[in-house]
């Protein structure tokens, strides 16, 4: 029997009112509060427990909540997009979707009396949001080509879909797992090329051949935080690709749920009990709650490809069939765009619609026969098969303009910047840059070629929007993390020092001497 200390009950904020009341338990209050209207909700379940159900109140726009919900692997129908689509556009403007760094989405502009109705229209489509914030399980990635790419290795869709049910039971929520340390994030590779940023998961799962046989290795405690950021390590684990999946997530979530550091939230995530205890440990405690010995981890694993995009015109394992990545930049569409993808998706397509984590969207099973007519759209011109190469590797989290922890206004800046580099620059590859509007690192500057994080900074004797700058990301195979190189560049000088390290680091020239030189 192996010593696994509890962690001293602590009586921080957020593991006090988790004690007295389980977020969960608002889903009974809904209507109520939809009655009464955001101000007269106690500020509590107003400004937490609701993100137990993916209500989030902003506190940049009180009274119009962000909704996230739960796309399992990135994947829906084009009937759950139009549901969504519905539940924006009630709101003109204000309404609108992110596409998330988890392959996910965020509806905005949602008002707390339209939630009871939005989540009914959500039931018969098997949509949900439940679970998607606070100490829980963020939305599970996978593949965002599973099931059509011919070099696939394992298909993660299923996969994916049962891990998300065992924690939510079903999508109705589940109080087992509604009360966890901290966050927690679950990735599923599939293919060669670590689609998934494996890296930053507190579990994930990545292909690997045992004695012939097909499975994966799995490796945890990866995450960004402002306080730490680490990659994941291995688990020394191998498990085949059926409910051995769900069982091992079901195990280590027991494990972090039970044992988990909670005194502390800046040190709750799983890597911290990992360091506490060792991984000899944590593994063992991990197999005693499984209840059997788990197979050491393969010798290598199957990444060993550079991680690809998706964006733009690729056939599928099933002949005749295509898949079309569209870039959609910053991530962000409206309610017409939401029409309109979903009927295109139906048109040329299965109906299906897929998401990816660099905030793209992916068409997939257009026969040959209808790509031109697909490609021949109007919206294509506007979610380009062929962006241009900063465009079409630009990510951010959604900054100042939604995010009341942002330092720095993000999505919009990040655009201009780039036609601005584009307008200017001729660049021989594609260079990833990511903002991300504070150290939480939701936009991962530390995956990116240049990654740009939110800060203040004093310019001629006043605060201003600045960001420190990241490098030496590394995606795909032998991934790893990039480091702050340089700090506090006010976002005003921001575009000669970008253009610099474009030139220099990565052979971009001006477009004045690019056309001397042709
Ligand atoms: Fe994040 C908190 C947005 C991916 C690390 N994140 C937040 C909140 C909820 C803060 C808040 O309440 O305002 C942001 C909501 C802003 C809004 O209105 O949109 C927010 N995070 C996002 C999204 C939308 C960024 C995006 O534009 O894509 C991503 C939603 C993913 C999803 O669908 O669930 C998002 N966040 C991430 C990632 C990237 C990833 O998972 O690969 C990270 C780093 C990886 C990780 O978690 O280890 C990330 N978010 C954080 C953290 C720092 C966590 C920590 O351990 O300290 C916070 C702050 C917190 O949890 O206290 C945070
Ligand atoms: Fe908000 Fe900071 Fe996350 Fe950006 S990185 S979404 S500013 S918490």
């Amino acid at each position: 029997m192996i010593e696994a200390t509890k962690p001293a009950t602590s009586q921080n904020k957020f593991e006090k009112f988790k004690a007295e009341k389980d977020g969960l338990e608002v889903k009974e209050q809904l209507e109520h509060f939809a009655q009464i209207g955001w101000e007269a909700i106690d500020e509590i379940d107003r400004e937490h427990r609701l993100k137990w159900l993916g209500v989030f109140f902003r506190p940049v726009t009180p009274g119009k909540f962000m909704m996230r919900l739960r796309i399992p692997n990135g994947i829906l129908s084009s009937t759950q997009m139009q549901v969504l689509a519905e539940a924006v556009q009630r709101y003109g403007e204000d309404g609108n979707a992110d596409i998330t760094t988890r392959q996910n989405l965020q509806l905005r502009g949602i008002r707390i009396e339209d939630v009871p109705d939005i989540f009914k229209r959500f039931e018969p489509v098997g949509l949900t949001s439940v679970q998607s914030g606070m100490d829980n399980v963020r939305n599970i990635t996978g593949s965002p080509v599973a099931g059509i790419e011919a070099n696939e290795l394992i298909d993660t869709r299923g996969l994916v879909r049962m891990v998300q049910d065992m924690i939510t039971n079903n999508g109705k929520g589940n109080r087992e797992f509604t009360n966890l340390p901290r966050k927690f994030n679950i990735a599923i590779e599939g293919g060669r090329d670590n689609s998934v940023h494996a890296e930053i998961n507190d579990i994930a799962f990545v292909p690997a051949y045992k004695n012939g046989h097909l499975g994966f290795n799995v490796v945890v405690g990866g995450f960004f935080s402002a306080k730490r950021c680490e990659a994941a390590i291995p688990l020394n684990a191998w498990v085949l690709p059926n409910e051995e999946v769900v069982d091992l997530c079901r195990a280590i979530l027991i494990v972090y749920r039970e044992h988990g550091l909670r005194a502390n939230r800046q040190k709750a995530r799983l890597m911290w009990l990992i360091d506490e205890w060792g991984i000899d440990k944590f593994r063992a405690v991990v197999e005693e709650q499984l209840g059997r010995p788990l197979l050491p981890a393969a010798e290598k694993d199957e990444i060993d490809w550079d991680k690809r995009d998706h964006i733009g015109v690729y056939p599928q394992k099933q002949p005749g069939l295509n898949y079309v990545g569209l870039h959609i930049p910053i991530g962000r569409f409206y309610a017409q765009d939401m029409f309109e993808l979903a009927r295109m998706a139906e048109v040329y397509g299965s109906g299906e619609i897929r998401l990816t984590v660099e905030q793209n969207l992916i068409i997939p099973n257009i026969p040959d026969s209808r790509l031109d007519r697909f490609l021949a759209e109007p919206l294509l011109e506007r979610f380009s098969i062929n962006p241009a190469p900063l465009t079409r590797t630009l990510v951010s989290c959604t900054g100042s303009q939604f995010c009341n922890f942002a330092l720095i206004e993000t999505k919009n800046r990040a655009l201009a910047t780039i036609k601005a580099l584009e307008a200017e620059l001729e660049l021989p590859r594609r260079v990833r840059i990511h903002w991300t509007g504070c150290p939480n690192s939701c936009g991962q500057p530390q995956v990116a070629d240049i990654g740009l994080m939110g800060t203040k900074v004093r310019k001629n004797g006043k605060a201003a929007e600045g960001v420190d700058i990241y490098m030496g990301g590394k995606v795909g195979k032998d991934a790893h993390l990039g480091t702050c190189v340089q700090k506090g560049v006010a976002c005003e000088d921001l575009m000669p020092v970008l253009r610099q390290l474009l030139i220099e680091q990565f052979g971009a020239k001006p477009r004045s001497e690019a056309m001397l030189s042709s």
